[in-house]
């Protein structure tokens, strides 16, 4: 007896914690080690983990306070909750013809070329009101939360003028303190050349620099700031003027990076001291050398290469070989990756990035939480970290990348208290026992 608690989580089959390294994030074969404790514990007091350890002993060291909860996991895997760090996750509409432009030859590029893509997500966004894409963005916050993720990176982008931008991070601020999912705010304001100003990039950007970015700042309203550097988007001069000022200004850093085009958006963060560098499809091997010596975290986005179907994804196993360190995001948006799913992302890791699951666990959890600034106090299960916790109903971690195409969370935790609860609806009631194997 000894340690208080108000939930104490029991009989884990896996206790995935994802400790790891402390500061820094996981590189080489360090992401192979997920800090797994079979027949694991959890006790948490608050919003807060106060212990972690075996079920047995555990047991015998936590007193629950009255009105505490046990939940027994019964053999199943529990995990840190999910941390996302590269979404849009707030816009209006949708871009569903896209789909059948797509399957008559158009490719992403070009769709954007032709003043679509993006660019009808803006005028969307535009049109709504800042109520509107607190609606929308709240229903998209309530699926990714019952497929575990409790934290992620979101995005603004869809304003391109100084006052949409606002409205949109405003959105994003708003959504983030009224649902359990925490957001960080990303200010991407050089997303795409708006259409008013066609073949005028350049006066673009010097709006961004001159205008938007000191007004988001004022304001309070974002965390990162972050580029599209691509062929036909944002060169890399431009790119770079974008992020100094950003820097001077006090934001961090994330830049698209040479996910198309081989541009040197990866040199790029890494010269300017980026905490990410997203996509890499067509990274070089300097870029990978140098994203390497200085700690620039890859975040890896298979969901768009399968959405896009280009048949390429980043030479993931090169990447984590340099010893970059690798984070998984789901890159959630209306054009090139329509899926929140981090269950569907991490499949698709193991399949097309030949990452193992062990890799895939850490880059969806303690990695991504680096990549958003988030790693002091969540992606991993330990004492002293923000009780954010998913139970899946699922015997082991290689049975949760294996699976693919049905949700898995058997419950979610955000900050000690259980916010999605799965089992009692289901046929065979809350105690059935764990997801066999077969
Ligand atoms: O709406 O197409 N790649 N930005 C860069 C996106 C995809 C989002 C979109
Ligand atoms: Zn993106």
């Amino acid at each position: 007896m000894g340690v208080k608690a108000d939930l104490l989580i029991v009989n884990a089959g896996q206790l995935v914690t994802c400790a790891g390294p402390g500061r820094r994030p996981k590189v080489g074969r360090e992401m192979l080690d997920v800090g797994v404790i079979e027949n694991g514990a959890v006790a948490v007091a608050g919003a807060e983990i106060v212990a972690v350890g075996k079920t047995g002993g555990l047991e015998k060291e936590i007193e629950l306070t009255a009105g505490g909860r046990m939940i027994d996991a019964g053999g199943r895997l529990v995990m840190p909750g999910l941390v996302d760090p590269h979404t849009h996750l707030v816009f209006a509409g949708s871009r569903e013809h896209e789909l059948d432009l797509k399957l008559q030859g158009l490719s992403y590029l070009e769709i954007l070329a032709q003043g679509g893509g993006i660019l009808n997500t803006v005028a969307e966004t535009r049109r709504a009101s800042r109520e509107d894409l607190v609606k929308a963005g709240m229903g998209y916050a309530d699926e990714m939360l019952s497929q575990g993720t409790t934290t992620a990176e979101a995005k603004s982008g869809y304003g391109l003028t100084t006052d949409h931008e606002i409205k949109q991070l405003e959105a994003i601020r708003e959504i983030d303190a009224c649902h359990p999912i925490d957001l960080v705010p990303t200010f991407l304001g050089a997303h795409a050349v708006p259409r008013e100003y066609t073949g005028r990039t350049d006066e673009y950007v010097a709006l961004v620099v001159e205008e938007m970015l000191p007004a988001v700042k004022r304001h309070s309203l974002a965390e990162f700031c972050d580029v599209f550097c691509e062929e036909g988007v944002f060169g890399i001069p431009q790119s770079r003027r974008v992020l100094q000022r950003a820097r001077e200004l006090g934001f961090k850093l994330k830049i698209h990076a040479d996910e198309i085009e081989p541009l040197g958006g990866a040199e790029l963060a890494a010269e300017l001291g980026a905490v990410s560098a997203d996509h890499l499809l067509a990274v070089s091997e300097g870029g990978i050398a140098w994203m390497a010596q200085r700690g620039t975290i890859a975040v890896l986005l298979p969901g768009t290469s399968f959405n896009l179907r280009t048949g390429r994804y980043a030479p993931a196993r090169k990447i984590l070989d340099a010893g970059v360190p690798v984070a998984l995001a789901s890159d959630f948006n209306p054009g090139s990756c329509p899926t929140h799913s981090l269950e569907l992302i991490m499949t698709l890791a193991c399949l097309y990035l030949e990452m193992r699951p062990a890799e895939v666990v850490n880059a969806v959890t303690i990695n991504a939480a680096h990549a958003i600034g988030r790693a002091d106090r969540v992606g991993s299960i330990e004492p002293g970290k923000q009780a954010d916790i998913v139970i899946f109903d699922v015997p082991n971690l290689a049975y949760l990348c294996y699976r693919f195409g049905t949700n898995l969370v058997w419950k979610v935790i955000k900050k000690g208290t259980v916010v999605i609860e799965r089992g009692g609806e289901w046929p065979h009631g809350k105690d059935r026992p764990v997801r066999a194997k077969f």
